[in-house]
């Protein structure tokens, strides 16, 4: 049915209109509680085997919805009705911004994969506080991931993260410091550990103060080297750290393949199916580094029940998609919960601890 629609009509239209408007009919689909219960109880993970502890917050399954989608937090609800164990709202900005000039979204279905350039795209720190202050009529695990206003120079970088950290920290169940996304000039400098740590440390410092104490993860790019990687990894290690978001989009185009090969000149942010390999490589050598000392969330080119075994095999205890969201359709997160659930019986695994890193490299 999801393929009908998407080939009849969603692929006809332009990728972020197409993107606004499933945006807005989940939002209405947020103001009607008795369907938003419905979906939430027909559509939730609920198999006990799915449930899974990360950073002393409880999450219903492993599987979740990457940052980018719900930039505004305005249908958290909703997508964790859909099945999705937990929603990454944002990036979000201290500064409302338009983000880049459209067209700024891109889709390469023989490939599987996205380009986008929104460049953070929000309406500010304040109106998602505003959101995310409502109460809830169905349950739902909200991670706050927040990045740098655009007009705002690397010297204040710090106190524009701090800005968003004490706005959202308090109403988040975790919090992301991004410095991982290619559309922000700059943003991704942040990376090199002298930049970094005294980020994460003022950032921290405010998630700690929370009356409950926010869980803090950062997320890196699939384009550092390994060495950067393994650096980023000591460091929230020495900072004390609850995780690592691994990965966000690449600016490589390498591993496209056919005809779409000309889109891949379009700048931007690659993800889907051709940055699998890499999120994977990058997984892999975060939990050789960390073990099991810091949560790894895996993201990247996650299709299916079998990406998610794997990713939570090499040691991943959350996991998260996007790109694949746009060619699955709605019930994508429902599928692969109904599926991983089955998987796990037939192993005989009725707690995840049981097979999350069991084959790290
Ligand atoms: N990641 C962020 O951390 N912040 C963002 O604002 C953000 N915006 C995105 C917008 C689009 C259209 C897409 C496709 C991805 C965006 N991402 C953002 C990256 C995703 O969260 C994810 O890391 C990446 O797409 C890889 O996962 P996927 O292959 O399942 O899409």
């Amino acid at each position: 049915m999801y393929r009908f629609v998407f080939s009849q009509v969603l692929s006809r239209l332009d990728a972020e209109d197409a993107h606004h408007l499933t945006v807005r009919a989940l939002r209405a689909l947020s103001v009607m509680p008795v369907v938003k219960r419905l979906l939430h109880r027909s559509l939730a993970p609920r198999d006990p085997a799915l449930r899974v502890q990360a950073f002393g917050v409880h999450f219903p399954g492993p599987f979740g919805l990457a940052a980018g989608f719900d930039k505004d937090a305005g249908c958290v609800e909703a997508v964790s009705a859909l099945g999705f164990g937990h929603v990454e709202v944002g990036t979000i900005t201290a500064h409302a911004q338009p983000g880049n000039a459209r067209p700024r979204l891109f889709r390469l279905v023989g490939n599987r994969a996205i380009i986008n350039r929104m460049g953070f795209n929000n309406a500010g720190a304040s109106a998602a506080a505003r959101l995310l202050s409502r109460p809830r009529g169905v349950p739902a695990i909200v991670g706050v991931n927040i990045g740098k206003t655009k007009v705002v120079p690397e010297s204040g970088a710090v106190d524009d993260y701090v800005t968003s950290a004490r706005k959202l920290a308090p109403l988040a169940d975790y919090l992301v410091v991004n410095v991982s996304s290619p559309n922000t000039p700059g943003l991704r400098d942040l990376q090199a550990v002298e930049l970094l740590g005294p980020l994460l440390r003022a950032v921290k410092e405010v998630a700690d103060a929370t009356p409950k104490r926010t869980p803090l993860l950062v997320k890196i790019a699939p384009d550092l080297a390994d060495d950067d990687v393994d650096a980023v990894a000591d460091l929230a290690l020495e900072l004390g750290l609850d995780g690592i978001i691994a990965t966000n989009t690449t600016i490589g185009r390498q591993a496209l393949t056919g005809a779409e090969r000309d889109l891949a000149q379009q700048s931007g942010g690659l993800s889907g199916r051709p940055l699998k390999a890499r999120s994977l490589e990058v997984l892999r050598r975060l939990r050789a580094r960390v073990g099991d000392r810091l949560v790894l969330v895996s993201v990247g080119g996650v299709e299916d029940v079998d990406d998610v075994w794997e990713r939570l095999l090499a040691g991943a205890t959350l996991v998260q998609g996007y790109s694949a969201l746009i060619y699955e359709g709605p019930l994508w997160a429902h599928r692969v919960n109904r599926e991983l659930a089955r998987r796990l019986r037939r192993h005989g695994v009725v707690d995840l601890r049981q097979i999350i890193g069991r084959t790290a490299a």
